[in-house]
């Protein structure tokens, strides 16, 4: 039987039935006017569990990276961040359209900034030179892999940060990814930053929103940027009711998801014509790469052939990501799909080279 597993994006997770009645009942209120109570108990409940002061529902990860950007750096100030990271590859330059902020990348084996390399990246006072206005850091890292950064990395990149006088930011995304993977309580991971962004509507399976966290007088005035950016939103308890459901039940289950993508990198590691780094599979990602000359685009529409989705990274990488939507079952029915495909002539990267 041909079934469909869903491994483009922790994204495309739905609503569980308690995120539905929840929903259908909410207390509502116009957000705009700071009225909704279940924006409020949602508002306190991300703050709480993170450890900061205050909190801001926001529509996407995207502006919550950029309301938070543009409220820590003034325009013509310079971000360091690392070259693969979300805010850099993936935000539509909204920091540098939006906020006039220049962005700084720097580049690393496996998404994890070194202090040395960011202490060397801060700008000197020079006339000449923009000055250094904020870290931003990736945790878990997406395009390197789901990788984590520690509590101990996490301290000592905001160190240099601090001691030179300027904010970090953490695009949290998938924080809750790390802190389940590195056992540790995600506070560990937010008490060093100033502000965190992270995702309702990836593994924790809310069908929208985000939020950005850090001290009151930081989330008034991001709260000032994201009606700016149009984010404004009236009744929106409706959604934030699905997200205190997201926060209180599905943060534990993370687990089973980096089990399964653990489960499915072992399983496609040695298969010919596609390569898997395991050392970086921390979380719930698997990347791989095609030997060429097959290519990331053929191997994705032949695996889709089969019912197995999965996401374009680069011409020859590709990325899978388990979530709440994916079972061990379906792990092992796209293991197995995909060692057929592999072993199929049109695809046999061994036939094509010969
Ligand atoms: N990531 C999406 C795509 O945009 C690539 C995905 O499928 O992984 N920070 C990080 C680290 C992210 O991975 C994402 C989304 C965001 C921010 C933005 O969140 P949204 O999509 O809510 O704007």
């Amino acid at each position: 039987m041909v079934r469909t597993v869903e491994l483009r994006s922790d994204t495309f997770t739905l609503p569980t039935e308690s995120m539905r009645n929840a929903m259908a009942t909410a207390e509502l209120g116009d957000d705009v006017w700071d009225e909704d109570p279940t924006i409020h108990r949602l508002q306190d409940r991300a703050a709480e569990m993170v450890g900061k002061e205050a909190s801001l529902f926001v529509p996407s990860g995207t502006m919550g990276n950029l309301c938070a950007l543009i409220s820590h750096a003034r325009p013509g100030q310079e971000i360091i961040l690392e070259i693969d990271s979300h805010i850099f590859q993936n935000e539509v330059a909204g920091a540098s359209v939006v906020g006039g902020l220049q962005l700084r990348p720097l580049d690393t084996q496996d998404g994890r900034l070194r202090p040395d390399q960011v202490g060397a990246a801060i700008r000197p006072a020079d006339i000449h030179e923009p000055s250094t206005g904020l870290l931003c850091l990736e945790n878990t890292h997406n395009r390197k892999g789901g990788t984590c950064l520690t509590p101990t990395q996490t301290r000592a990149l905001c160190a240099v940060a601090h001691e030179a006088g300027f904010p970090v930011h953490l695009d949290g995304a998938r924080v809750f990814n790390a802190a389940v993977a590195l056992r540790v309580d995600v506070r560990e991971l937010t008490a060093p930053v100033d502000s965190v962004m992270f995702c309702l509507s990836k593994g924790l399976s809310a069908p929208v929103g985000s939020m950005l966290a850090g001290s009151a007088a930081f989330i008034d005035h991001a709260r000032r940027m994201r009606k700016m950016v149009g984010g404004g939103m009236r009744q929106a308890g409706v959604l934030a009711a699905a997200g205190l459901c997201a926060l209180n039940e599905m943060v534990d289950r993370l687990a089973d998801d980096h089990a399964n993508a653990r489960r499915l990198a072992d399983g496609l590691q040695g298969l010919p014509g596609v390569e898997v780094d395991l050392s970086r599979v921390e979380t719930n990602m698997v990347f791989g790469d095609c030997r060429p000359p097959l290519t990331a685009g053929e191997f994705i529409d032949r695996c889709r052939e089969v019912g197995v989705l999965l996401d374009q990274a680069s011409p020859h990488r590709w990325r899978m990501v388990t979530h709440r939507g994916v079972s061990a079952e379906d792990v092992d029915y796209a293991i197995a799909a995909v060692q057929r495909l592999l072993g199929t002539p049109a695809l046999s990267p061994l036939r094509a080279a010969g």
